[in-house]
């Protein structure tokens, strides 16, 4: 290709690129009252520098081709730091391991952008082969933690199996998102864990984690649920006793498996919690998210549990590399009461709601529980609509 088609070519991605980044994202439709949902996705794999992507010299690729793929960007750690949002992108390459990056915006609802190179995490004794999902959390011990899902091939599998892996928890902290100190894995008596956040103050002078125990890498098993437990320290977590504080269970939206988002939201009523739910359909597994409140001074204790989801993919979010899902590991409560919650749809981009911890807060508090049962359902449904009727009879 001529070097003149190939400057073309290089002007017309640039200027594409810088089109998708300096979109204004806009609240869409009229909303449910608990969240706004955004027109567009504040991260997807077109955000990427298109310096990770191709080889940008001319002698050595005269097509300007992409030379290292990126196939998508989801589930994001969030943190704010002297008001500007980062969030922890699992950057997904077109090989399908996953790698940290950190994407900076002013508003957190747009322009976000990939800082230049990605994040380095070092490894431990026995190298991770993937690595996603960061819980980012600023604990009162100073440091800004990241614990992420750490998956290396199972080595008690037979040859023939070349899928089966063992998820753990991976644990690195950072002061400035730049340079990560990597700690040893999480240990707990658990064969698998995936979804583990760490609570950001101490509980009685001991670090807190909300953990998921599961039986194989896929399943959750007899291990279902959100759990609970404590380590002394960081740089050797280890955690002797979990209980569970959020149990699946049978026919609700957490039915297969469930797992704590980010850390939660210290409120004056207590700790507002966003985690995903899954169930088990036709079409494959349905991720959701739902929210719950637990008590401040426990909050292993859970106060108040909506029945049934918060946000569900609808439409385009639907689809994707693992369609039905949303997934968030990434919320940032700001100080005048807004919240950012960044969610994946269908493990391919990520997208913000944004609503108030004065909203949330009603939501938890007065949204009634699942009760479990159809009957109970319709009755449920029935005393509002009849409360409602009474009203509209009034106006
Ligand atoms: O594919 C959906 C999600 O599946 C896993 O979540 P969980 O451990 O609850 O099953 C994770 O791999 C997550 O990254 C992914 O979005």
């Amino acid at each position: 290709m001529d070097r003149s088609i190939f400057d073309e070519r290089l002007k017309s991605l640039i200027q594409e690129q810088k089109e998708i980044i300096e979109l204004k994202n806009e609240a869409s439709g009229v909303g449910n009252g608990i969240f706004s949902r955004y027109k567009y996705p504040v991260l997807t794999r077109d955000h990427t520098p298109l310096f990770w992507r191709y080889d940008l010299d001319y002698a050595a690729n005269p097509f300007l081709m992409e030379r290292i793929g990126v196939n998508c960007v989801f589930n994001p750690g969030a943190v704010e730091l002297d008001g500007k949002i980062y969030l922890v992108a699992r950057v997904e390459g077109a090989d399908r391991k996953s790698f940290f990056a950190v994407a900076e915006s002013e508003t957190g609802i747009d322009s976000f952008r990939f800082w230049d190179y990605p994040v380095v995490m070092p490894e431990t004794g026995i190298p991770d082969i993937n690595v996603y999902d960061m819980r980012l959390v600023r604990h009162e011990d100073g440091w800004i933690y990241g614990l992420f899902c750490t998956e290396r091939k199972d080595p008690s599998a037979p040859a023939w199996d070349t899928s089966s892996a063992v998820a753990a928890c991976g644990i690195a902290r950072t002061r400035d998102l730049k340079t990560w100190e990597r700690l040893d894995d999480l240990k707990t008596g658990s064969q698998q864990q995936r979804n583990v956040v760490l609570h950001p103050e101490f509980i009685n002078g001991k670090y807190a984690f909300y953990t998921r125990p599961q039986d194989s890498f896929i399943e959750a098993g007899k291990g279902g649920g959100i759990g609970w437990g404590y380590s002394d320290c960081m740089e050797h977590a280890v955690i002797d006793e979990e209980i569970i504080i959020d149990a699946k269970e049978y026919h609700t939206i957490k039915e297969d498996k469930n797992g704590q988002g980010p850390a939660p939201i210290k409120t004056a009523k207590g700790w507002l919690h966003i985690a995903h739910g899954v169930r088990n359909t036709a079409a494959g597994l349905r991720y959701v998210l739902y929210a719950f409140l637990s008590e401040l001074d426990r909050p292993e204790r859970v106060l108040s549990r909506p029945g049934g989801y918060l946000i569900a993919p609808e439409g385009a979010e639907r689809i994707g590399d693992v369609s039905n899902v949303v997934f968030c590991n990434g919320a940032v409560a700001r100080e005048n009461g807004d919240i950012f919650i960044y969610y994946a749809s269908s493990d391919t981009r990520v997208h913000v709601a944004s609503t108030t911890v004065e909203r949330m807060l009603d939501y938890v508090t007065n949204t009634p529980e699942d009760p479990l049962r159809s009957y109970a359902c319709v009755a449920q449904r029935s005393e509002l609509i009849s409360k409602n009727l009474a009203i509209l009879k009034e106006v």
